[in-house]
């Protein structure tokens, strides 16, 4: 389910037996959240995680915060979310809240946050990058994935 010039990788050569992984996940957009979280779960089992931790937190705005409690307890984070655009500006707050939110938590903690939130121009992108039937992508393992790979070679 790669494309797009991401590398072919599979969880399942990695040994993740020694980690703890966070996994923190937001709410809205609960059918295309479903298949992140799915996703995220695979690879964590592919690559045979030790100990995971999973947290909700109500939106995208909130991963910052819990990515960073989290990131206490944990080796590796994986933050997921989905931002669909409407039609006012709140989108682009939500979008660069998340995503400068979650840089500075991972350079300041020293803990890869593994990116698993999407922003979407409409449903149907989401739905096609949520690893469901018929998607064409699976950003929830590959945010799992990338996660585990950076803890594992830090
Ligand atoms: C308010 C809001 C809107 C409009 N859209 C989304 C979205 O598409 N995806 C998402 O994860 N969260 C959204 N939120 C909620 C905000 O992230 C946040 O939870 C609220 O503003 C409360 O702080």
């Amino acid at each position: 389910m790669s494309g797009h010039g991401a590398p072919v990788t599979h969880a399942g050569e990695l040994d993740g037996t020694e980690l703890t992984v966070a996994v923190a996940a937001a709410s809205w957009h609960d059918t295309i959240m479903a298949g992140l979280l799915d996703g995220a779960r695979r690879a964590l089992r592919d690559a045979r995680v030790g100990n995971v931790i999973e947290v909700r937190v109500p939106g995208s705005f909130e991963l910052p915060v819990a990515a960073r409690r989290v990131a206490e307890r944990a080796d590796a984070v994986v933050a997921l979310g989905v931002v669909i655009r409407g039609g006012t500006p709140h989108f682009d707050y939500v979008c660069s809240a998340a995503t400068t939110g979650l840089t500075d938590v991972s350079v300041v903690s020293g803990k890869p946050v593994g990116f698993g939130v999407l922003t979407c121009d409409t449903e149907e992108q989401g739905l096609d990058r949520a690893g469901l039937e018929g998607s064409n992508e699976d950003k929830g393992y590959e945010a799992a994935e990338a996660a585990v790979r950076t803890a594992l070679t830090l």
